[in-house]
């Protein structure tokens, strides 16, 4: 069929996780059953908003590709009901590895209306084969480039099985980010700016290396700008820089943040704790408005790190990095994983007296979660340490440090259960949320209620964990 006669609408969709930072479903599950509805639903909203949601970028590029007579728009299931009695010529929807299955069910309820269906993203550019059946067309990597060809090609009526970005798209072309499709009111803030893309590090538990690539890949310093400028217009809320790690390249980011001082704006990002022996760049970070970043700590055990190819931050300078951080006004967000093959019961004590020595704002102890598709994966397969069996994905979701899905190297289940939930209870209690809080060299009640929220989670991760140390338990 020829579409060209009439406008034409596409639906992007963005699924919740049903558990993990956007699964306020499972998150607020707990409260439903002890409170009152009124104190259920206050509840409900101080957990949404301390989720700090924020509107997914992939759909925001996606929805400003504009072809004449063809419509976009996001529906973001963390707040709309799926408007699936609306007509639609076309649905987009965002795979990510967490959230197939929910994905794939959103898939063939429109299909079953007779609804094309693209399928896209992250999940869907390591693994398409697992994907073909449940869409009409898939979309292989970055679609950047190729999202104006098919809805050039839904207008002509000839719409593909597949496109494949063969290459990574090159940012420094890239066409301006709109936010017409979003309802700015409902986030935490609209303002989420992508600098670089790629990973120049390997670390075997992330994908990240394997969907952008190894090289660095940079958008001109001046469209940064202007976009934080244009952005600034419409939301003079703080700014999320996206990248994996915002100081990879640090000349283009101090010759980029130095730039975006006079902009006055408040920004937050991920970095590696080498900025905290960059005195230059930490003072640009700092001067440019960076009020917080989150740090990939993993392990304070360099086998640990080494086991896992982590080899950019060696334990020794990490106290002394994060320190310097702190003293420059930025918070820091210490994300730990336990559990790696290099981590002993000896851990839980290190990591809190890091956490105390380092003062960190916000710690976030995770669990391994084996991705499918990543290094870590397909080495725990074949040492036959997963739980699961290993075509299973939907059983590897990310869920929230809720279940254990892989055998530690150095101690057994019935040792490490206790210990991570030990260490859990100790570090994420109201004291230390306020504590740090007002410890806190900015950004104060943004940490307490990270901090306040991780009380809450941790505490779901701990009964899930103690259930399943008990079926483990029976049947052994
Ligand atoms: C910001 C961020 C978040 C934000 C926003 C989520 C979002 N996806 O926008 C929040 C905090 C909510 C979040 C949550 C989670 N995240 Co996150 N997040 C990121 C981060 C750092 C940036 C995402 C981003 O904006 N990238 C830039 C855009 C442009 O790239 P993109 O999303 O890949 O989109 C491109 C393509 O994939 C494709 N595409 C994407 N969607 C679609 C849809 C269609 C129809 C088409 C055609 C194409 C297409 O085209 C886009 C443009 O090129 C990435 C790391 C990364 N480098 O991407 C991790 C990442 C996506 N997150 C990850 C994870 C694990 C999670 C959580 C499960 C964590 C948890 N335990 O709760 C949840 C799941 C949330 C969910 N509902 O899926 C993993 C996903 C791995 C995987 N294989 O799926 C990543 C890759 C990090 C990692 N180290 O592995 N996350
Ligand atoms: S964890 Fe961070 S540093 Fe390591 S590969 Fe992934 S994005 Fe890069």
């Amino acid at each position: 069929m020829n579409n060209t006669d009439r406008a034409l609408s596409v639906l992007l969709v963005f699924v919740q996780a049903s558990s993990g930072v956007d699964g306020t479903a499972s998150l607020d599950g707990n409260f439903k059953k002890g409170f009152s509805l009124l104190k259920d639903q206050v509840m409900s909203a101080v957990i949404k908003r301390a989720q700090f949601a924020i509107p997914p970028l992939s759909l925001m590029i996606l929805s400003s590709v504009e072809v004449s007579g063809v419509t976009q728009e996001i529906c973001d299931l963390r707040f709309d009901r799926l408007p699936i009695e609306k007509r639609w010529d076309m649905v987009g929807i965002s795979v990510q590895t967490g959230a197939v299955r929910q994905a794939f069910e959103i898939a063939s309820m429109f299909r079953s209306r007779g609804v094309p269906v693209v399928l896209g993203g992250p999940y869907v550019s390591i693994f398409p084969e697992r994907c073909r059946e449940h869409a009409d067309v898939l979309v292989i990597g970055e679609a950047d480039d190729v999202w104006k060809e098919v809805l050039e090609d839904l207008r002509r009526g000839s719409l593909r099985a597949e496109y494949l970005q063969g290459d990574f798209p090159d940012l420094s072309a890239s066409p301006p980010v709109s936010k017409s499709a979003l309802d700015i009111g409902r986030y935490f803030t609209t303002n989420v700016v992508q600098t670089t893309r790629g990973c120049p590090y390997s670390c075997d538990f992330c994908n990240v290396h394997i969907m952008n690539g190894h090289k660095l890949r940079h958008r001109p310093v001046r469209e940064v700008v202007r976009e934080v400028e244009r952005f600034l217009r419409e939301d003079k809320r703080i700014f999320f820089f996206l990248d994996d790690t915002v100081n990879a390249d640090e000349h283009y980011a101090e010759e980029l943040f130095s730039q975006l001082v006079p902009l006055k704006i408040r920004w937050v990002g991920q970095a590696t704790t080498l900025l905290g022996e960059h005195p230059r760049l930490l003072d640009s970070f700092a001067r440019s408005g960076c009020g917080a970043l989150l740090v990939g700590i993993e392990s304070l055990a360099d086998e640990s790190n080494r086991a896992h190819h982590k080899f950019h931050n060696p334990a020794e300078r990490q106290v002394r990095c994060i320190k310097a951080i702190r003293s420059a006004g930025i918070c820091v967000y210490g994300s730990f994983i336990f559990g790696l093959d290099g981590d002993t019961l000896s851990m839980p004590e290190r990591i809190e007296s890091f956490i105390e020595e380092t003062g960190i704002d916000v710690p976030g102890i995770n669990l391994l979660r084996p991705i499918p598709g990543t290094g870590v994966f397909t080495r725990l397969a074949s040492e036959g340490r997963l739980m699961h069996p290993s075509d299973d994905h939907d059983a590897f979701r990310f869920s929230w440090g809720q279940e254990m899905l892989y055998l530690p190297k150095q101690m057994s289940l019935e040792e490490f259960i206790p210990s991570y939930t030990g260490l859990t209870s100790r570090v994420f209690t109201p004291h230390h949320a306020l504590e740090r809080a007002l410890r806190a060299p900015t950004l104060r009640s943004a940490v307490l209620m990270f901090n306040m929220l991780y009380v809450h989670m941790y505490g779901l991760s701990r009964r899930d964990l103690r259930r399943q140390l008990g079926e483990i338990s029976s049947v052994s």
